[in-house]
């Protein structure tokens, strides 16, 4: 009964276990995590509401688990936002999705700013509406100087696209006599991927249910900790996040380790 009157942030799963931002020891936090927000149209249709209610809803979740990053200390967190499959959908759905980074930055980019979080966007830039193409611009230019989070959405984002294109900056600079064939490794090849200048994933959060990778960072996530959640992305909120951390600081824990 007392827990009535807590003030405490918790959140008890189905085993009784409460995850808090107090369980996460902060010596070994994940330097970088991405999630893939799925269940925003289940979300928004168990409640008889339309789809993009969901994508509206999901995006207040959005704001609130940047909040909970910088609270941990996380580096880097990458957010699924569009992918490049997304435009099959109806064109009501992807005009009010491309809708959605406008107001997004227009209400959270004087928040995102204060808090020091740098604002990156990793996909094809060049096929989305002008309007919303401004609105990234103008954010990526106004937090380009900020050393705290970043924050890097995939906007218009496939894996393999990703790769091909790699491929392709890769073999042309290879054709100007910039880059030897011998030359190739790993750590070369990074470098023509859209997440340059970041380290790869830590740990990959999935929501919803869906038990795959669906395109997304196909090459950065070879070595990652993936969590799946039941939970719906607007559904999900601070503690559940924690509980992923918690749950990656186990797996990850090395006893009497050097
Ligand atoms: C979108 C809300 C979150 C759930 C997933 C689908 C709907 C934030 C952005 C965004 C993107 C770029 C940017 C700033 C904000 C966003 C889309 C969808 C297309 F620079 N949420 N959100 N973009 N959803």
């Amino acid at each position: 009964m007392l827990e009535k009157f807590s003030f405490r942030k918790e959140k008890t799963d189905s085993k009784g276990s409460v995850y808090s931002l107090e369980q996460i020891d902060r010596s070994s936090v994940p330097n970088h995590i991405a999630i893939i927000m799925d269940g925003n149209g289940r979300w928004a249709k168990k409640r008889g509401l339309p789809r993009v209610a969901g994508h509206h809803e999901g995006m207040k979740v959005v704001r609130k688990i940047v909040k909970a990053s910088n609270e941990v200390g996380i580096r880097a967190l990458t957010l699924y936002a569009f992918s490049t499959e997304n435009w099959k959908r109806p064109k009501t759905e992807v005009d009010y999705l491309m809708k959605l980074p406008e107001e997004f930055l227009g209400t959270f980019l004087p928040e995102l700013i204060e808090a020091n979080v740098q604002v990156r966007v990793m996909g094809n830039k060049d096929q989305l509406p002008p309007h919303t193409r401004n609105a990234i611009t103008k954010a990526i230019s106004e937090t380009r100087t900020n050393d705290g989070l970043i924050l890097n959405f995939a906007l218009n984002y496939g894996s393999r696209f990703e790769i091909i294109e790699g491929i392709k900056s890769l073999l042309k600079e290879s054709n100007e006599g910039k880059l030897n064939i011998e030359e190739i490794n790993e750590e070369v090849f990074e470098r023509f991927l859209l997440s340059a200048g970041l380290k790869d994933p830590d740990l990959l959060i999935r929501t919803s249910g869906e038990i795959r990778l669906s395109n997304f960072m196909l090459w950065q996530l070879a070595y990652s900790e993936l969590w799946f959640t039941d939970i719906l992305w607007p559904d999900f909120n601070e503690n559940h996040f924690y509980q992923a951390i918690v749950e990656y600081q186990r797996r990850t824990r090395r006893f009497g380790g050097v």
